[in-house]
C-alpha cells in the first residue's frame, strides 16, 4: 500500500500553505475553487453533446436552456461563491463590472478575479481549457470594497491558481510558500497532490506563441523569434514549438518543463490580448513562485500599475533564461 493519498485540503491545513493567519478560511477559499473546477469539467467533459443538444434548440438533459460555456462557467463561479461567506467582491472577465455581495449577505474578506473559460474557441475542436483566479484579501474597514479597490497591482495578490481541464483535470496554486500541483481523481472526486513544490526550469527547450501574428510584431519581438528558430548547437536551438489557443495549457507545460510562452504587444495594439488582473498577474505569481519569470517585455508583469478591470498587457512569461532573453531583444539591446 503506498503513501496515503494528500487532498488538497488536507496539504493546505498541514503545511500551512495559506497567507498568513488565514489557513481555516483559505483552505475554504481552495476547496470551493476545486468545486467550480469540478463543477466545469462536468460540463466539458460532455460538450460536444450539449453543443449537439443545443443546436436544435432543444434543452439539455439538465432541463436548462443551453449557455454559451463562457457564460456557463462564470455562473459556475457565482452560484458557488454568493453564498460561501468568502468572499466580499467578484470581478470576472464576463462580466463589465464587478459583483459586490449585498451588505446583508454573509461576506468574508476573499476578493477574487477570474477567467472563468481561458482559451473558449476550444471546446468545438476538444482541445484543453483553464480557469485562472486571482485573490486578494479586503483590508479596507468599510463594509465591502469599491470598485477601485479591486484595481491592485499583482505584488498585492496574496493568491493565484489556475484549473486546467485537459487529459486530466488539475488544480495548481501558490500562496506565497511555493507552487503546488492537484490532480483531480473523478472515481472520489478529489484533488490529490501530484506535483508537490513545482520548481520550473531555468531554460527549456520549447517556445509557444501564435506566429500568425508574426507580421503584426515589433522588430525586437520578430528578432527573438528568429533567434529561437536559428540553429545553434551550442545553445541547443531551434526550439520547438507548441500552441495549443490555451494561456493555461500552455504555460502549464512551460511550468513543468521550462521555455517561454508569448503574446506580445503588436505595431497597432501594443497592449496585446491578454488581460493583466486575471491572467497575466495570476499566472505571473505562479510561474515567479516557481523560480520563472513574467515581464510585458519591458516591465514585471506584478509591478504594473493597472488602470482598469479589464486592462490588456503584453506577456512574455517561462524561464529565466529565455523570458530576460526576449527582454533584451524587445528594448533592442540585442
Ligand atoms: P479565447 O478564450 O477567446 O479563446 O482566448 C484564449 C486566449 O485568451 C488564451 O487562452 C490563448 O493563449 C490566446 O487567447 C489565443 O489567442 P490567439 O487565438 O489570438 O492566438
Amino acid at each position: 500500500m503506498g503513501p496515503s493519498p494528500v487532498t488538497l485540503t488536507r496539504f493546505i491545513l498541514e503545511k500551512q500553505a495559506a497567507p498568513p493567519g488565514a489557513t481555516a478560511e483559505f483552505s475554504a477559499l481552495m476547496a470551493q475553487i476545486g468545486l467550480v473546477g469540478k463543477m466545469i469539467a462536468q460540463v466539458l467533459r460532455r460538450a460536444g453533446l450539449v453543443n449537439v443538444l443545443g443546436v436544435t434548440g432543444e434543452i439539455n438533459v439538465q432541463g436548462e436552456a443551453v449557455k454559451k460555456l463562457d457564460e456557463l462557467a462564470n455562473d459556475t463561479f457565482l452560484k458557488v461563491f454568493q453564498h460561501s461567506g468568502l468572499v466580499c467582491a467578484l470581478a470576472s472577465e464576463e462580466l463589465e463590472k464587478p459583483v459586490h455581495l449585498p451588505e446583508n449577505w454573509p461576506h468574508g474578506r476573499y476578493i477574487l478575479l477570474f477567467d472563468p473559460l481561458d482559451g473558449s474557441s476550444n471546446t468545438d475542436v476538444n482541445m484543453p481549457l483553464g480557469t485562472i483566479v486571482s485573490v486578494l484579501r479586503y483590508e479596507g474597514t468599510g463594509g465591502l470594497p469599491s470598485e477601485p479597490e479591486l484595481i491592485r497591482k499583482g505584488t498585492h495578490q496574496v493568491a493565484a491558481g489556475y484549473l486546467m481541464y485537459g487529459s486530466s483535470t488539475m488544480l495548481v496554486f501558490t500562496a506565497g510558500q511555493g507552487v503546488h500541483g492537484f490532480t483531480l481523481d473523478p472515481g472520489v472526486g478529489e484533488y490529490l497532490l501530484s506535483h508537490e513544490n513545482i520548481r520550473m526550469p531555468r531554460a527549456g527547450k520549447v517556445y509557444s506563441a501564435n506566429e500568425g501574428n508574426y507580421h503584426k510584431w515589433p522588430p525586437g519581438t520578430r528578432r527573438f523569434m528568429d533567434y529561437l528558430k536559428t540553429p545553434d548547437k551550442a545553445t541547443g536551438r531551434p526550439y520547438s514549438a507548441r500552441y495549443s489557443g490555451c494561456l493555461v495549457a500552455d504555460v502549464h507545460r512551460i511550468l513543468l518543463d521550462g521555455g517561454i510562452y508569448l503574446y506580445p504587444g503588436e505595431t497597432d495594439k501594443p497592449e496585446g490580448k491578454l488581460r493583466l488582473l486575471y491572467e497575466a498577474n495570476p499566472l505571473a505569481m505562479v510561474v515567479e513562485q516557481a523560480g520563472g519569470q513574467a515581464s510585458t517585455g519591458t516591465l514585471r508583469i506584478l509591478e504594473v500599475e493597472p488602470k482598469g478591470l479589464h486592462q490588456r498587457v503584453p506577456l512574455i512569461i517561462g524561464s529565466r533564461e529565455e523570458v530576460s532573453l526576449a527582454e533584451q531583444f524587445i528594448q533592442g539591446m540585442k
